[in-house]
């Protein structure tokens, strides 16, 4: 079970965290893969253009590959059911801790006008995303470690309070891998659905806005680890700057190791030239995405097909969470007759 907020284009960081173990999972397991409206009303006030936000969210998880058929891929409002949850985890939730969360911060300081409890309480609408489906991997990026910690707790509490084992512990999964994080081109912090847009390279990104955005990433201002100064004297870089291990990071997502070698026993020897490795990596990104977009901009308008998907998805997914939900009632105590 996952789900990605429809708060703007899907980037590589959504890529790499989360869409290519969705397509990676599809054909081992049961899958419940969401588009996070509900969660992205925490943050967006104006919803004008929610409805073609949520068709392009759906149309980029496709053209990455993942099979209505083959999963249950749905929007979250069309699973009312996860509201129910939500209510009952709310009552295992503590408001102190819910206060402490790192991403609750990160958004009051970014949105002080608008410090909704939804916010306070996103993490317990995810749990209950997760838990709805009983589900145990999920596959996310790093930046969701923690709320998965979280809805751990909330099911161990459920069990405890009400008894029985309904909810499994679900845990951040990337096949036995540590969890990805893609950093944003000027090393400030993650690539972005919503912050750092010109920082961040999206799947909708055309050829030129994506060489245009390498070009002008941060590098280093030697040329490796032992470069020289203007008079001469070597200069020895204990760690390599965080600029260009980014840049290497990407570089890794998309060239062959053969060429990443190469750039490495480069930077090794001192003699590494950003402007080629930037120009590398330019091509590399640019024939990435370039089929990707356009596929799904093709699938993008095709509302009666998107239909089709989301009607598909909700029937399969409201199977499970009503078969949980009834269970957690019964658990609650919440049957009179
Ligand atoms: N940079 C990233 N590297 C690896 N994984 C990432 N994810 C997001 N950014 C990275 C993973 O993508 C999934 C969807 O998360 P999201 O909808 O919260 O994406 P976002 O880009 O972080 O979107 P927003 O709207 O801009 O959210 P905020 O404001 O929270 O940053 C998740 O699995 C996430 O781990």
């Amino acid at each position: 079970m996952s789900g990605i907020r429809p708060t703007g284009f899907l980037h590589l960081g959504n890529y790499f965290g989360a869409v290519r173990n969705y397509v990676r999972m599809q054909d081992q397991y049961t899958c419940y893969f969401m588009v996070a409206d509900w969660h992205a009303l925490t943050t967006m006030t104006d919803t004008k253009e929610l409805a073609t936000q949520v068709r392009r969210v759906m149309a980029e998880n496709i053209a990455c590959g993942l099979d209505p058929d083959k999963v249950a891929f749905f929007c979250q409002s069309h699973v009312p059911e996860t509201a129910e949850l939500y209510l009952f985890l709310n009552m295992l939730a503590y408001v102190g801790e819910l206060q402490k969360t790192p991403t609750f911060k990160d958004k009051v300081r970014l949105q002080p006008e608008n410090v909704n409890a939804g916010l306070l309480t996103y993490p317990v609408l995810q749990a209950a995303d997760i838990l709805l489906h009983r589900a145990t991997l999920v596959p996310v990026g790093k930046d969701q470690e923690q709320h998965l910690e979280i809805a751990r707790d909330y099911a161990h509490r459920f069990n405890t309070r009400y008894g029985g084992e309904l909810f499994p512990e679900p845990y951040a999964f990337n096949f036995g891998e540590s969890l990805a994080r893609v950093p944003s081109l000027d090393g400030a912090g993650k690539m972005s659905k919503s912050e750092n847009q010109m920082a961040t390279l999206y799947l909708s990104d055309g050829d030129e806005t994506i060489r245009k955005k390498i070009m002008k990433a941060k590098t280093d201002s030697g040329s490796g680890p032992a470069s020289r100064t203007a008079e001469g004297a070597v200069l020895v870089q204990e760690k390599m700057p965080d600029a260009v291990a980014n840049l290497f990071q990407l570089l890794r997502l998309v060239a062959p190791a053969e060429t990443v070698t190469a750039f490495e026993t480069d930077y090794a020897a001192g003699t590494i030239r950003y402007g080629d490795m930037k120009k590398t990596l330019a091509e590399g990104m640019v024939n990435f995405i370039r089929p990707i977009r356009e596929k799904a901009e093709a699938i993008q308008n095709d509302i009666p097909y998107l239909r089709r998907v989301m009607e598909q998805g909700a029937a399969k997914a409201r199977v499970s969470a009503q078969a949980t939900i009834k269970l957690a009632q019964e658990a609650m105590g919440l049957k009179y007759y």
